[in-house]
């Protein structure tokens, strides 16, 4: 039983989002194994199930944001070309009956605690509620965004109105019309959260420290007819997404900024604005990331075609500032459809917090620093996560010497390959730190680790190995390497979650590898071929 209070399973999985369902399918379905789940949250779906919040929707086109399997596209209709929350959690039912994933899903069930025990070789897991499972192998398939970050502003709950964060919204909403509505964060969550609620008649106060340099995302809608006709190409779509950078339909051109003339280049930025979507950030020419100049020429443009759309003198140069806030692309771009001209309208409000911080919360509002107190009906936190790292250090891990991993970490992040970590044996974690995570479409760099961890328990079973634990020696270098793809882009030159800075305190250094997804999977899948390099196996 798979809510039983002592669980024996070779697998242990926590979260049931796209990479724990990926894993439980291959390990259970192809090698046999025992695989259970255990999901903190009350339904599969990941992010999915947590994010409802006005708007919530992904910023990646189907079919590159859904599973490459055939049984599960096969008798799939997707309604919209980038779905919202209430269509993906639709998915997830479906992915769970073709799959039949579920019966192996313990939900509620948070994990509170985890340790290799030597003599039993059995890692053994305690839940919140008092369960405890002894697993095998142990993964982690908590996602990027498993934990929530709230500023530590004063008085924050004293507010009596309704206040909740982005990822923790009423599951049956929140009536806006006609409301008064804050929403703090401009990342890809206060955009949506924003447009939408300002389309629901709720009147907007904005509150921006980094403007989001968002992308028109042109929306539309999908006939059945026409997935059913593409259908025969996803094998190849699916297939061909693997060779990108980020596991997209599309890729880097094979040209530099400054080898077109103005006006080709002025002609090429046209064509991805109007197709919309991320092209214009991961579809561009292959400098733009590099080069302070090139990429001076895409913040241009972009702000170019965005001040065109506000009106407002002083919302325009907030939201869209003639001088560069950032590197264009070192922040994640958000995708919108009528984001800017909904804050234009006149009843909306934006408010440079740079320039007038949040300095308090009251039981009717917010108060900034030049003392105007904005009072709200409703104040949405759209202020993101201790995004990549987060998630597994809140989860009592701990490695063989007993030390927990919020601790190894405190400094810094260290890994192999991403995906296992020193003095964690026979554990493994996937969309998390050091892999191309943030980097890449989810699906795509699940499918990418969850393919080499597969790979990795056929070779155990095959070798008949019963204990893998990869060396810190092999961490230092992968750190390195880290280091150094990102140390070769803009990013590292903005501050942004992708380096930790939204999270005070947090180390700054890349949380992501940068090397895109084909160098990755070859860098992984080179040391198996090396036979478990840099792993201490018996
Ligand atoms: P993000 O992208 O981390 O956005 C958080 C936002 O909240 C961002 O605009 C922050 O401004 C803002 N923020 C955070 N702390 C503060 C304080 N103290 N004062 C003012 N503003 C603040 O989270 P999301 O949920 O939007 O997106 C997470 C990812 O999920 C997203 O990238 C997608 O991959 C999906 P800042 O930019 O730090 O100046």
């Amino acid at each position: 039983d798979t809510y039983a209070k002592e669980l024996d399973t070779d697998v242990l999985i926590v979260g049931a989002g796209f990479g724990g369902v990926y894993l439980l399918h291959r390990l259970r379905d192809e090698l046999g194994l025992k695989c259970k789940i255990y999901e903190a949250g009350s339904e599969m779906g990941g992010v999915w199930h947590w994010n409802c919040y006005p708007g919530a929707r992904v910023d990646t086109q189907v079919p590159i944001y859904e599973f490459s399997m055939e049984k599960v596209y096969k008798d799939w209709t997707w309604e919209e070309k980038y779905p919202g929350y209430a269509e993906l959690r639709r998915y997830f039912q479906h992915v769970d009956k073709v799959l039949d994933i579920r019966k192996d899903v313990a939900l509620d069930t948070r994990v509170v605690n985890a340790h290799y025990d030597k003599p039993s070789a059995k890692w053994i897991v305690k839940t919140e509620d008092g369960r405890t499972a002894r697993a095998t192998y142990l993964i982690n398939a908590v996602g990027f965004a498993a934990k929530r970050h709230f500023p530590d502003w004063k008085g924050l709950e004293s507010f009596k109105g309704e206040m909740h964060h982005s990822s923790f919204w009423p599951e049956e909403g929140v009536d806006v019309k006609g409301k008064r509505v804050a929403v703090i964060g401009c990342g890809s969550t206060g955009v949506q959260i924003a447009q939408e609620t300002s389309r629901q008649g709720g009147t907007i106060t904005a509150f921006i420290r980094t403007p989001n340099l968002a992308l028109p995302m042109r929306q539309g809608k999908l006939t059945k007819e026409e997935q059913d006709n593409n259908k025969k190409n996803y094998p190849e779509i699916m297939e061909n997404r693997m060779k990108t950078f980020a596991g997209f339909q599309y890729d880097f051109v094979e040209k530099n900024t400054f080898d077109d003339s103005p006006e080709e280049r002025e002609k090429f930025f046209e064509e991805m604005f109007r197709d919309g979507g991320f092209r214009f950030w991961l579809n561009t020419y292959k400098d733009m990331l590099f080069d302070k100049k090139a990429n001076d020429e895409a913040y241009n443009f972009w702000a170019k075609k965005t001040r065109e759309r506000i009106s407002d003198p002083v919302k325009r140069d907030i939201l869209a500032p003639l001088e560069m806030p950032h590197a264009f692309g070192t922040k994640r771009p958000s995708l919108e459809q009528d984001y800017y001209e909904q804050l234009d309208k006149p009843e909306n409000t934006v408010i440079d917090v740079k320039k007038n911080p949040i300095r308090e919360f009251t039981e009717k509002g917010i108060i900034t620093e030049d003392g105007t107190l904005h009072e709200f009906d409703v104040i949405a936190l759209a202020t993101g996560f201790d995004s990549v790292t987060g998630g597994m250090k809140n989860m009592g891990l701990k490695d063989v010497e007993g030390v927990d991993l919020s601790e190894r970490w405190k400094g810094g992040t260290w890994s192999y390959l991403g995906m296992t970590c020193n003095g964690f044996p026979n554990m493994f974690f996937l969309y998390g730190a050091q892999g191309p995570t943030a980097f890449s479409n989810g699906p795509s760099c699940v499918e990418c680790q969850g393919n080499w961890i597969v790979e990795v328990f056929k070779k155990l079973q095959k070798e008949d190995i019963k204990y893998l634990d990869c060396t810190k020696e092999a961490e230092e270098d992968w750190r390195k390497k880290v280091v150094e793809l990102a140390d070769k882009t803009l990013f590292p030159n903005t501050k942004s979650w992708y380096f930790g800075d939204n999270v005070p305190g947090k180390p700054r250094e890349s949380l992501n590898y940068a090397g895109g997804i084909p160098l990755y999977e070859k860098e992984c899948h080179d040391v198996l071929k090396g036979g478990f390099e840099g792993f201490i196996t018996a």
